[in-house]
C-alpha cells in the first residue's frame, strides 16, 4: 500500500524486501563491488536461507540480482549459510556452509558459471566436489560453519579457517588445500579458547603497522599483525584479538596481555550489530567491513513491515598506530550524499545547556563533533568493578543527577516538543580510576521510542584515548531513520543502535541537540552536520538484470 514506512532507510544496505542477516562474500571484481547476504526469500523472518545478491560501483547506491546460492542439492538442500570469496587464480570461488539434507553443518564450493561476466550472475555447485568438508569424529555437525576467505601459504598450500564449537571450547579449525578443491584438516586449530562457547564467521586478515591500506589476505611478511575477528553466539557480539600468525605451525599468537576471557577483549561495536565481515579492495587498497544489524522491534513489527535486518554502512578498518585496535571509518564514498550543510564553531555548552541544530532534516543525516574540555578537574571515581560492564556504570546516569564531566553530546531522532518525549542520547563522561582519566561513551535508548514491543537497552563502552594529553573527544553519527551509527574517537569506538521513533508517523520531523548535563562547560570546537540523500539500494531493475 501506500503507508509510510518510518524504518526504512535510506542509504543502508537492505533488500528491497524479506530477511536479511551476514553479509557474505564481499568482493571486488571487474569494475564491480558485490555483496552477498544471508536472505529469505519469502518471508520477512529467519529461515530458508539462500544467498541474495547485489552488485555497485561505488558502494552506495546497489542494484539487485537474481539469488547466488540457492538450496538445491543434497549438500545445501536446507540452508546456504554463510561464507566467503577467494581469488584463486584470479577468479572468485565461493566457500560457504550448506545444511545438507541430515540437517548436517557442511562446507561447500561454488564457482563462477561465466567468469567474464562482471555480474558473476550465475554460480555453479559441481557435485562432484561438494560437500569439500564434513563433520565427524570430534566435530559436532550442528556447530561447524562459516568458512573465511582463503590465504595462500609461502609452502604453496591454501588455507582457509571454519568455527567450531568442540564440546564447550571454541575452536578455529584449520584446513589446508593445494587445488583449493581438496581439503585436510590440520592437527591444530588456528586458535582455541575455553572461555565463550562457538564461534561464529571467523574472519582472519593481515593488517598494517604502518600505514591505513588494506593487505591481501595472503600477506605475511613486513610491518604487519594479524587480526582474528569473530562473533560469539553467547553474546551475539563480534570481538577481535590481534597478534602474530606463525605461518609454520599454522598458529595465531595473540599479543601479550589478552587473557582468556572475552570479557575482556575488543569488542567490535559496542552497539548492536553481528556476524561482520571484511574484504581487501583491490580497487582502493583498502579493507572494507560489513555487519549485520539485526532489528529491535518484535517479530509482530517485522511481519507487518515485510522486512528484516540492514547493513551497517561500508567501513573502512585498519590498525591504530598503538597496534592494538582496529579504526572503523565509514568509507569515504559517503561524501556523495551530502546535501545542505550547517555547522557551529567555537560554541560554549554551558553546564545544563541543550541546544538545537536548526538548518537541515536530521532524520537522515551525518554529525560531526568535536568537544573540548577546558580542564579535567571535578572527574568523578568510580569502582573497578564496571571495568567489565561499562554499559552497568551508562545506566545508571541519568539527566537529574548532575555529574562531574559531562554526560555531554547528542541527541537524536527527537520528537520535536516540549519534553522531548523520544529521544536517543550518545554522550561521553569522563572519570578518574587510580591516576588515569578513563572516556566513558554510552548510548541511552530508554527513551527512543513510545512503541511498545522495542528492545530499548544501555550501551557502553570504554573510549580508547589518552584524553589527559589533548582534552578533545569526537563523535561521528550517522543516522537514518531506524539506524544510527556512531564513531568515537576518529573511528575507536563504535556504537550502532536501532531506533523506531514514533513521532515520525504524524509527520512531525526529528530534532538534533548537543547537551552538557555535566557540572563543567564543554566547548564545541566544531560542529558540523549534514542533510543526506537518498541511495539508491536495491530497487529492482529488470532491465539492468538482463543487459
Ligand atoms: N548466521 C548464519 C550462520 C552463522 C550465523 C546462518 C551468524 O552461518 O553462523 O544464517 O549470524
Amino acid at each position: 500500500g501506500n503507508e509510510i514506512d518510518p524504518d526504512r532507510t535510506a542509504f543502508h544496505f537492505q533488500p528491497s524486501k524479506n530477511w536479511l542477516n551476514d553479509p557474505n562474500g564481499p568482493m571486488y571484481y571487474k569494475g564491480l563491488y558485490h555483496l552477498f547476504y544471508q536472505y529469505n526469500p519469502v518471508g520477512p523472518l529467519w529461515g530458508n536461507i539462500t544467498w541474495g545478491h547485489s552488485v555497485s560501483t561505488d558502494l552506495v547506491n546497489w542494484e539487485a540480482l537474481d539469488l547466488a546460492l540457492d538450496r538445491t542439492d543434497p549438500f545445501d538442500i536446507n540452508g546456504c549459510w554463510s561464507g566467503s570469496v577467494t581469488f584463486v587464480a584470479g577468479e572468485p570461488v565461493i566457500l560457504y556452509t550448506g545444511i545438507d539434507d541430515k540437517q548436517r553443518n557442511v562446507q561447500n564450493i561454488a564457482f563462477p558459471k561465466n567468469g567474464s561476466d562482471p555480474l558473476l550472475r550465475e554460480w555453479v555447485k559441481p557435485s562432484d566436489y561438494n560437500p569439500i568438508m564434513v563433520p565427524g569424529g570430534d566435530i559436532d555437525p550442528d556447530n561447524f560453519r562459516d568458512p573465511s576467505t582463503g590465504w595462500f601459504g609461502q609452502d604453496g598450500y591454501w588455507r582457509t579457517a571454519v568455527g567450531a564449537n568442540m564440546k564447550g571450547r571454541a575452536e578455529i579449525l584449520l584446513y589446508k588445500s593445494q587445488d583449493f578443491a581438496n581439503w585436510t584438516r590440520n592437527e591444530f586449530p588456528l586458535h582455541e579458547s575455553l572461555s565463550s562457547g562457538m564461534w561464529e564467521c571467523p574472519d582472519f586478515f593481515p593488517v598494517s603497522l604502518s600505514s591505513r591500506d588494506g593487505l591481501d589476505p595472503s600477506v605475511n611478511t613486513g610491518n604487519i599483525k594479524h587480526v582474528l575477528k569473530f562473533g560469539l553466539m553467547k553474546t551475539l557480539r563480534d570481538y577481535y584479538l590481534v597478534g602474530t600468525y606463525d605461518e609454520k605451525k599454522d598458529v595465531f599468537i595473540p599479543d601479550e596481555g589478552y587473557e582468556d576471557d572475552y570479557r575482556t577483549w575488543p569488542v567490535l561495536d559496542y552497539g548492536h550489530i553481528y556476524a561482520s565481515k571484511s574484504f581487501f579492495d583491490g580497487k582502493k587498497k583498502r579493507r572494507i567491513l560489513w555487519s549485520w544489524v539485526n532489528e529491535s522491534d518484535s517479530e509482530a513489527d517485522d511481519i507487518k513491515k515485510g522486512w528484516s535486518g540492514i547493513q551497517t554502512f561500508p567501513r573502512a578498518i585498519w590498525l591504530d598506530t598503538n597496534g592494538k585496535q582496529l579504526i572503523q571509518w565509514p568509507i569515504e564514498e559517503i561524501k556523495s550524499l551530502r546535501k545542505q550543510q550547517v555547522q557551529l564553531r567555537d560554541f560554549e555548552l554551558q553546564s545544563g545547556a541543550r541546544h538545537e541544530i536548526t538548518g537541515i532534516s536530521t532524520s537522515q543525516a551525518n554529525v560531526d563533533v568535536e568537544f573540548e574540555l577546558p580542564s579535567l578537574e571535578g572527574a568523578e571515581l568510580f569502582d573497578d568493578s564496571f571495568l567489565l560492564d561499562p554499559s552497568k556504570l551508562c545506566d545508571e546516569i541519568t539527566p537529574s543527577d548532575k555529574g562531574g564531566i559531562g554526560p555531554f553530546g547528542l541527541l537524536v531522532l527527537a520528537s520535536d516538543v516540549e519534553g522531548l518525549e523520544e529521544h536517543t542520547g550518545i554522550f561521553f563522561k569522563v572519570y578518574k580510576n587510580s591516576d588515569k582519566y578513563m572516556v566513558l561513551m554510552c548510548s541511552h535508548l530508554r527513551s527512543s521510542s513510545r512503541r511498545e514491543g522495542v528492545y530499548k537497552p544501555t550501551f557502553g563502552a570504554f573510549v580508547g584515548v589518552d584524553i589527559s594529553k589533548d582534552k578533545r573527544i569526537s563523535l561521528r553519527t550517522l543516522i537514518d531513520h531506524s539506524v544510527v551509527e556512531n564513531f568515537a574517537a576518529g573511528g575507536r569506538t563504535c556504537m550502532t543502535l536501532r531506533v523506531y521513533p514514533k513521532h515520525v508517523l504524524t509527520g512531525q520531523t526529528s530534532g538534533l541537540y548537543v547537551f552538557n548535563l555535566g557540572s563543567l562547560d564543554v566547548n564545541i570546537k566544531e560542529l558540523n552536520a549534514w542533510e543526506m540523500a537518498r541511495a539508491r539500494v536495491n530497487i529492482r531493475n529488470d532491465e539492468f538484470i538482463s543487459k
